[in-house]
Formats: structure tokens, sequence, C-alpha cells
């Protein structure tokens, strides 16, 4: 075959991949196992002999001291995982004499069985300490819980041992989760569309009304409260004001029912316009200093966060939504972005807007999030000066310290918007005496939409392991986000999850690893990313050793791959971002106002944000930070088109130059990414059918989409700087762009 024959052949291959995958999935959607998608890592599966026996210490009674609701899921599901995996009962008994068994409880409980039992270091309030113990004369196993939710999720880990194969014959094991702040974000619309959702309608909404069948919410609940997930934001940041409504909120209490066994408390997304949109009509009942004016139902005629009524508007809100909800979490705000209201049409400023609604849910232990993502989408793209990079921070940093204290900034990962690869947001050194929490994105948006395999654990753990520099000492982005660095009383992490009503939650089952991961990683920032894959792995699939192993590789290399047949180098992801952010589209970042700029052109590409001759983006990094990148020299090659233009010769550290890098990168991405195919061939037999033959199908698909990307890319790159690739594969084929 010449080369001619070659670029033909492999555009048809991608084609004939796309179309045999794509026809699978309109045949039939819900191809797999559809029982064990739901179920995703909380199987349980039948243990056979001898594995069982090495739980044969795990019998007789279950001990519940306390009668919560969340105590009682604690011990259900302790039952439940124990009679599937090791097939016998554990039986259900009220006094804690008279045998072996397990015993749950808060530490405060078990102490008045055991008054001298200590933990061994000190317990936190959704903290557990797992450990054996004589009481009243028998061994037995004690789920000891900081809270109640400490015992749920206590209980959760021992099931995880179980399934995983683990000895429990000694464990003496206390856990302390790394943040108080543990939550996903859901964007659904109140119609039931999820935003940037890709695995079916919203869970909770539907027709602009809270579902009746409230199911897989508390499902939803059960899987959260596994990893470690304390509080979940059911609506769009994108708020719709209806949602405050007072006849919404009775129906939100649905859902905050469904949540409570389970420890996950329900939050808002709310929009700052609403005392002026809701109306003063839907006030409720809480309180009496309600003026006539308003209960005759006339909406205020402003949001301004400093007009007294705007705060006692939202102060009635608060008081009413706790008297249907006494557990409610709090409220997100996005405000001042992408056309959402916000202070600046008062001259007020973010805190203000903050402030009020965190006065309002003070005195019923409530917090609210401020997103950072504040920025202008008009920018002017002609003006190499502007960056939307430096939005968050220069909005943000002036404000530190002038936050209410139970107001919490919620910073995304990445100065622009979830790319396939970002440098850390200054924000998170910028602010000294604010809380802060880091918000990570579950869903695919710009990574593959669920389509196509992007393990985002490794991404997100070079983010919290980055190494700030704050006065020149060690200050780790996750130290940073818990509040631990500037002893801050609250801080954590917010997931953007967006799953929906597909069996497989977030649209295909090996993207559930992300979720399980952000769990993981709010618990304990410093699980490694094997570690974290090697147990999902074995909790969704089983631990034969080919499986295991397969599995975890095909997980951790799909990041790199993915990135390397999109957008490399630090140029940002590449998509088409003023459509679909899914296929490849580089030239939609340029020439409008929305800032997602690469400035490439004939000569050169990469975003000068040095202080020296750019943007001045670097400047809002600590000092040691700004020096690594500001120099050509010093610049890491992942990262150098996000932080300089520079020609197309010119040559990395790698040795090679830039145009052949993208090259170069794009063909091994796109072979890699034929490769999982191969990996995956090797599990069948191995792995329920259904599940093979699915995750086959959506390797395939990916196959092809890696070629479009590929040549969509290369011939871009290749028409824009007409410099020929070394290994003359570019350019020949039918697309090309000349
Ligand atoms: O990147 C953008 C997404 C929007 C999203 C926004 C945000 C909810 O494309 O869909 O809006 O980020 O994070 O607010």
């Amino acid at each position: 075959m010449n080369r001619n024959h070659r670029q033909v052949f492999s555009l048809l291959y991608a084609i004939v991949l796309t179309l045999l995958s794509a026809s699978s999935f309109a045949q039939d959607p819900e191809t797999g196992n559809p029982e064990l998608d739901t179920q995703a890592w909380l199987r349980y599966p039948h243990l056979d002999w001898p594995a069982s026996t090495a739980y044969e210490q795990l019998s007789g009674r279950v001990v519940l001291l306390g009668d919560s609701v969340v105590l009682k899921a604690a011990q259900q599901e302790l039952m439940r995982g124990v009679s599937q995996m090791l097939g016998r009962p554990l039986t259900s008994s009220a006094s804690a004499t008279g045998g072996s068994g397990v015993i749950l409880g808060t530490l405060a409980a078990i102490r008045s069985l055991s008054p001298k039992l200590r933990p061994p270091n000190n317990l936190e309030s959704d903290g557990y300490w797992l450990t054996w113990a004589k009481i009243r004369g028998s061994e037995c196993l004690l789920i000891v819980g900081g809270s109640d939710r400490g015992v749920l999720y206590g209980t959760f880990t021992l099931l995880s041992k179980i399934a995983r194969g683990e000895s429990i014959a000694k464990t003496n094991e206390l856990q302390n989760p790394s943040a108080p702040i543990r939550w996903v974000n859901q964007w659904d619309n109140l119609d039931g569309h999820i935003e940037r959702g890709y695995g079916g309608r919203s869970i909770f909404f539907d027709a602009g009304r809270v579902r009746d069948d409230l199911s897989r919410a508390g499902e939803y609940a059960r899987l959260l409260a596994s990893v470690g997930i304390n509080g979940c934001t059911i609506n769009n940041v994108n708020a719709n004001p209806a949602a405050l409504e007072d006849n919404f909120i009775v129906q939100v209490r649905r859902i905050a029912d469904a949540f409570r066994p389970w420890g996950v408390q329900v939050a808002m997304s709310v929009d700052l316009s609403s005392p002026k949109v809701v109306g003063a009509a839907n006030l409720g009942t809480a309180g009496s200093a309600v003026q006539p004016a308003q209960r005759a139902g006339a909406p205020l005629d402003g949001f301004d966060p400093l007009d007294p009524r705007v705060a006692e508007w939202w102060q009635k809100k608060v008081d009413y939504i706790y008297t249907q909800i006494p557990d409610f979490a709090g409220f997100v705000v996005k405000a001042d972005s992408e056309g959402r209201s916000g202070p600046s049409a008062y001259g007020r400023t973010h805190a203000d807007a903050a402030n009020v609604i965190a006065r309002a849910l003070k005195p019923h232990g409530g917090v609210v999030f401020y997103r950072a993502f504040v920025y202008n989408h008009h920018l002017d793209w002609r003006n190499l000066k502007n960056d939307r990079a430096r939005a968050a921070y220069e909005n943000l940093h002036p404000l530190d310290g002038e936050f209410a204290d139970n107001a919490i900034v919620q910073i995304k990962n990445g100065p622009i918007d979830f790319q396939v690869r970002e440098p850390v947001s200054p924000l998170f050194a910028g602010l000294r005496h604010t809380n802060q929490a880091i918000e990570l994105q579950i869903t695919q948006e710009y990574t593959g939409q669920q389509k196509q395999l992007c393990f985002l654990v490794p991404l997100w753990k070079e983010v919290l392991d980055f190494d700030m520099r704050i006065d020149d000492k060690s200050t780790l982005v996750k130290d940073l986000v818990s509040g631990r660095v500037f002893h801050r009383p609250v801080g954590g992490y917010a997931g953007v999850a967006n799953v929906g009503l597909d069996a497989n939650w977030l649209g295909s089952p090996m993207a559930m690893a992300n979720l399980y991961g952000f769990g993981r990683l709010a618990w304990n920032p410093n699980l490694s990313s094997e570690t974290i894959v090697d147990e999902w792995t074995r909790l969704t699939f089983g631990s034969d050793p080919l499986l295991v192993q397969t599995v975890k590789q095909l997980q951790l290399d799909s990041w790199p791959v993915y990135e390397s047949y999109t957008g490399n180098l630090g140029v940002g992801t590449l998509t088409n971002i003023t459509g679909n952010h899914y296929d490849a589209g580089p030239q939609s970042s340029e020439e409008n106002g929305w800032g997602q700029w690469h400035r490439a052109d004939r000569n050169g590409i990469g975003m000068d944000r040095t202080v020296a001759t750019g943007t001045g983006f670097i400047g809002q990094y600590p000092p040691e930070v700004q020096t690594r990148y500001e120099s050509l020299a010093a610049c890491p090659d992942n990262l150098l088109l996000f932080f300089h233009h520079v020609p197309y010769s010119y040559v990395l550290h790698s040795g090679r130059t830039l145009i052949q890098h993208f090259y170069d990168a794009h063909y091994e991405g796109a072979e890699r990414a034929a490769g999982f195919i191969t990996q995956w061939k090797k599990l069948q037999g191995h792995i329920d059918e259904g599940q093979y033959r699915n995750i086959l199908a959506r390797f395939e698909f990916q196959a092809g989409e890696a070629i479009k990307w590929r040549d969509a890319i290369c011939n871009w790159i290749y028409g824009l700087s007409g410099i020929a690739d070394q290994k003359g594969r570019v350019g020949n084929q039918a697309s090309a762009v000349r």
C-alpha cells in the first residue's frame, strides 16, 4: 500500500468504526448489563469458598446503638452486603450482651458499653474507627463513628474490604476525611435536561417538577455515601429562579428525604436576582416580619445585596426552606458569569453578594458557595493583553477577607474551564482569609463526554499535589482547599457529576471510575491513582488478575492518550467551543469574546501569558511558581502553549520541534486508542458478556474518533504552518486542509 492508499484506508477505517459503533448504540443504547451497571461499585458479589473463609469471624449478631435513619441505613447495608457476599445472614439484636458480632455506634454510644475504649487518635465528626474489642466478654468487631455518618462510612469501608478480599482479621483502622465539604454538584434543569450531562435525563426533575419516583435519587445517595460524599447540589448553577418558589421547595423536601438515610444533605443553586423575580408572594410562612406589600405578592424591585429588604427576603426564604428541610446544606451561586445576574448590576462586590445569603443561612448552619468562575465572555480578542485566565483571581483576590465565615469560594481547578490540561488556578494561593473549595468536573464535558475513556483522577491529583510555594514554603493545593494551611473553618471539594437516569448513571460504565475517584480523593487526596483504580476495578468487575491488570492500565493510560490526540502542550482541548465541546474545532476558539484563545497563526501558536511581554497572568502566582512558568527554559513542555507563544519550529525540552511533536503525538495517540480494543478483547470470558460487548463497542467508537481528531488537528496545523511532517503522514489525506 502506498502512502495515499494508507491515508484513504485509515479514513475509511475511521468511518467504518464510527458507523459500526454508532449503529450498535442506536439499536440498543442500554446494551451492557443494566443491573450490574446500576449497582456500579456496590455489587457485593458472592464470595466462593475458600475466599469466604477469611471472614468467618464475621458472624452472629449486629447490634446497633441508636436509631437514627443513618444508623439504620448502616445496619441494613451491613446485613445486605454480608449476606450477599458471604451467604450467611447476620441477625439484628438489640442487646450487646451474649456473644460475638458486630457493634455499630458512635464513639459516645460504644463507650457506654466499654468506657475504657480509646481510639488510637482523634476521631472527627465524619471519621470512623474499625476495630476488634472484647465487649462484655465476647470478641466483637466495632464500627465506631465520630457521628452517625461516620458509622455509615465505616460500614461501607468494611464491606469494600470484604468485596476486595482484604483481610479484616486484625483490622484496627481509624480514618478521618481530609475536608468537611465533600459535595457533588448536578447541573440538572427543572425540565429534566442536564446541562453537560451524558447519562440521560435528570433523576430529580421532569417537566418543571420533582419526579414522583425518586428511587434513583435514593440509590444515587447510597453510591455517594459509599465514597464519603456528604452533600449534593441538585439543580444547575445556571439556576432557574423557580427553584426557590415555595411550592418547589416543598417538592425538594422529598429529595432531601430520599437522601437523608445516606447522610447526603441537599443543597440548591440560586440565582442572585431571585428576590426580584421569584417575588414576595412566595415567601414562606415562617417569621412574622413580612411586610404587607410583600404579603400581597409584589416582587421586590431589585436584588441589591446591600438593600435591607433584599437581606430580609433571603432570610425569610431561607427560614422557610429550613421549616421544610431541617438539614438543608446551603446554596451555590453563579453570578456575573456567562450572562447570569450579579452584584455588578448595583456596583456591589462578590463578597456583598455572598454575604447577604451567608447571613441568612448562618443561624441554620448552612453554607454558601460562591463560584469563582466569573469572567467577561465579550472580551476583545484583538487586544493581545486581554486574558480570560486572569479573571477569577482579579475578581476574587482583592476581596480576600471580606467573605463571611460560612461562605466558600468555589474555584475550578484551572483558570479557563476544565480543559484536558491547564495549570492550577492561581486563586488557590490568592485567598488566605477566605474559605475555598476546589471544583472538579466528573462529567467529561471537554474530555470525550463519556463516549471516550478519560480517567481524570491522575489529572486531579496533579492539581491537588501541586506546590504553590506560598511564602517560599511547601503549600500543596490539597492543603489549601482543606483549609489546613490558613486554618479556615471550612473547605473542601465540589465535583460536577451530572449522573442521569441511564442504567449506568454517567452514560458509560468505565466513566464511573471518575465518580468513585472523586469521592475517594475528597476523602483522602493522598491516595494514589493506582490505588483508587485498583479498588474501583475490583469492586466493579471482580478480582480476576488479568481483568484487574488490564482495566487498571486502560484507565491509567486514558488521559494521556486522549490528550495526545486532542490538544497537546497546554494549548487547550481544541474542541469546538462554540458548539458541542466534543468534536475537533480548533478554529472556534479564535476571533470571539469567549477567551479560550490559542492564537495560532502562520508563524506560531500559544498564548503569551508572561509578565515580561504577555498578558501578565503568570504574575498571579507566588514568586517561585512564576519563575518556573515565565522562562521558556523552565516552563514544562506540557504547559508550554498555555504560557508562551512560540514558532512552530521551536525545539521542546524533548528535543523535538513543536510541530513534529504535534504530528507524532496525534499519530501515537490514535494508535494507542486503537490498542485499547486489542487490550479489551483479552477480557472476553473474564467479565460479564453484556458489559464486555458494551465497552468493546465504546472502544471501537473511540478508535474511530481518535483518527478523526488526529486528522483534523494535524491538517489544521499543517495548513497554518505549511511545515511538513518529517514522517510524511500529514497532508496526504483526502480531507487535508491546504
Ligand atoms: O464551561 C462552561 C460550561 C457551561 C457551564 C459553565 C459553568 C453550567 O460549558 O455549560 O454552565 O461552564 O461552569 O458555569
